[in-house]
């Protein structure tokens, strides 16, 4: 793979954790990104000299579970039904399709996942995933591409599920709802509609934002530190924090993680998108740490 991939110095095949491979990204700036092609994974964004992302230390790395933190990719379905949570995009092996550096010093890598066996199974349609992720000196591009190749239309959601690494959560604010209708995933999925310039967080908050601002902010106050989350064409976004006893029943998540973690998701989310044969979609988020 890295004769095939590999640029010296920019994007290597390194050996991850219990040896699953991943391409670390490498820009000229000294940013990095790190991605298993276990569910396209990005596990590590590193700019500024900052980790931007949580990974648990308690997250699994094996063929069958999701890793816990970085950036799942979300697959056909959001959440809990007839498919296993969150679908089964993130728990695929996807497979290299492309690696470059461009004339003004981008390093992209693309990733590619079909259907197999295994999601037939569970979801009878042909597909075809693109993950892009386009790593710059402060901003992080992800673009996901979803194509029906199949010859009936299917529907699909799809996000993606980011982890923000921040110092503190009782110091941190999710700017850019206020107003923003959202699904509250704690109380039976009643709509609501948010109140607050800036959202914080002193219990379990789990909310769908229905077609949120296409831009958001995370406020990581005690590193004075900030995030933006700019999303195109994935209409609604996600707020997550597991708080305390959620944490305690996750068992690939620290009982204190809470404390260094916000989730900040954008995707396709609220309602099923309809592709139709020989159809595409595509969803673009880009990460910037000012
Ligand atoms: O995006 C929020 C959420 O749907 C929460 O309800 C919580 O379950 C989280 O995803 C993590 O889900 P996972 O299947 O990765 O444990």
């Amino acid at each position: 793979m890295q004769a095939e991939f590999g640029i010296p110095g920019v994007i290597e095949v390194v050996p991850g954790v219990n040896d699953m491979p991943t391409l670390v990204l490498t820009h000229a700036s000294g940013a990095s990104a790190t991605l298993y092609l276990h569910g396209a994974h990005v596990t590590s964004w590193i700019a500024a000299g900052k980790e931007q992302l949580f990974v648990s230390e308690s997250s699994a790395f094996s063929p069958d579970e999701p890793i816990r933190g970085g950036i799942p990719i979300i697959f056909p379905q959001f959440g809990d039904g007839p498919l296993p949570k969150h679908g089964f995009a993130r728990t695929e092996e996807w497979h290299p399709m492309h690696a470059e550096v461009s004339p003004d010093g981008v390093v992209t890598a693309t990733l590619y996942l079909h259907e197999t066996q295994q999601s037939l199974d569970v979801w009878p349609y042909d597909f075809l995933l693109e993950l892009k992720v386009s790593l710059e000196e402060t901003r992080l591009t992800l673009d996901l591409v979803v194509c029906n190749s199949g010859s009936r239309p299917f529907g699909f959601d799809a996000a993606f599920h980011t982890y923000f690494r921040i110092a503190d959560i009782n110091r941190t604010a999710v700017q850019g709802l206020q107003h923003v209708t959202y699904i509250d995933s704690l109380r039976d999925s009643t709509l609501e509609t948010e109140s607050r310039p800036a959202i914080r967080f002193a219990e379990e908050v789990d909310r769908i934002y229905v077609n949120a601002p296409d831009a958001l902010r995370i406020d990581d106050e005690e590193n004075e530190r900030v995030i933006t989350v700019a999303k195109n064409n994935m209409p609604d976004a996600v707020v997550w924090n597991p708080w305390i006893a959620k944490s305690r029943r996750l068992p690939d998540f620290g009982d204190e993680d809470y404390r260094q973690m916000v989730c900040v998701e954008t995707g396709n989310i609220a309602s099923e998108f309809t592709l139709d044969p020989q159809a595409t979609w595509h969803g673009r988020t880009v990460l910037s740490a000012e």
